[in-house]
């Protein structure tokens, strides 16, 4: 089927939306209805695919068992929990959107991304095709098979870039929600980057139970996004109003990394 629109945006849902992050195992259903009915709103206009975070869900159980981003041999029951805490979750999610009118359509991220981290091509072309035909493609992040009996924590901010390096300038716009609204030059004085040039800008000062690295990660995935020519922008979750408009190409309250106009010193930032 041809696609009856041409923008896709690839939006993050930060576990701090989709998870009340300082309490374990909790769901927050009402700001995903809030985010849900934005995208409903925009839905037959935008081309969607979603990747959540892990939240209190999956990063809980990975620093109780110490997995982090690199390969080892983590514990097998740690492995087994943080998957299982995933895909729990993403049902949570994918049944809210269900109800919000969206039509969300989970892809694990192991059916896209091989062995030693290594996307899959075709199967990345899936997701497109899946958005294209009017349904919403949500996938995560998640702990993943590296090789042999190495396993290692997938940050849905590395999945963003993924899918934005893959499918390229089929991208119009990507979105991180968080909780807050957007990135901030300290954390005392909560002064709001509306244009981040340089990473270095951006206060990096981070949550509490985070093994895949925060804000420093979305940052650093931001530029690399940006470094492909497509806006990134970091907006909060909470008022979904903003996603609203930044779907619709309007400014707003919120951070944005301009396509080809990341400074060098952003580009070279490392976690
Ligand atoms: O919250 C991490 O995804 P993120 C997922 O996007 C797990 O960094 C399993 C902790």
């Amino acid at each position: 089927m041809e696609s009856r629109v041409s923008m896709l945006a690839l939006i993050k849902l930060g576990g701090s939306i989709v998870t009340f992050k300082d309490k374990p195992l909790a769901f927050n259903a009402p700001a995903l209805e809030g985010v849900s009915r934005i995208l409903k709103r925009i839905s037959d206009e935008v081309q969607i695919i979603v990747v959540h975070g892990g939240g209190s869900f999956g990063h809980y159980y990975s620093v109780i068992y110490d997995m982090h981003s690199k390969p080892a041999e983590y514990s097998k029951e740690g492995v087994s929990r943080v998957r299982c805490s995933m895909v729990d979750l993403n049902n949570r999610i994918v049944n809210v959107m269900l109800e919000q009118g969206l039509r969300p359509y989970t892809i694990h991220p192991s059916s896209f991304i091989g062995e030693g981290k290594v996307p899959i091509s075709s199967r990345v072309e899936e997701l497109y095709d899946i958005s294209k035909d009017g349904l919403i493609p949500v996938t995560h992040g998640d702990v993943m098979h590296y090789q042999d009996n190495l396993y290692y924590i997938l940050s849905g901010d590395e999945i963003m870039s993924i899918l934005a390096e893959h499918l390229g300038e089929r991208v119009s716009v990507v979105l991180f929600t968080l909780a807050v609204d957007g990135v901030y030059k300290d954390m005392q004085s909560r002064e709001l980057i509306r244009e981040l040039r340089y990473a270095s800008d951006a206060s990096m000062d981070d949550v509490s139970m985070d093994v895949t690295g925060g804000m420093r990660r979305k940052v650093r995935e931001g530029f690399k996004i940006a470094s492909l020519g497509i806006d990134v922008w970091f907006v909060n979750g909470m008022h979904p109003e903003r996603v609203e408009d930044v779907l619709r190409g309007k400014d707003t309250i919120g951070t944005v990394i301009r396509g080809n106009r990341v400074g060098r010193e952003g580009s070279e930032m490392v976690a």
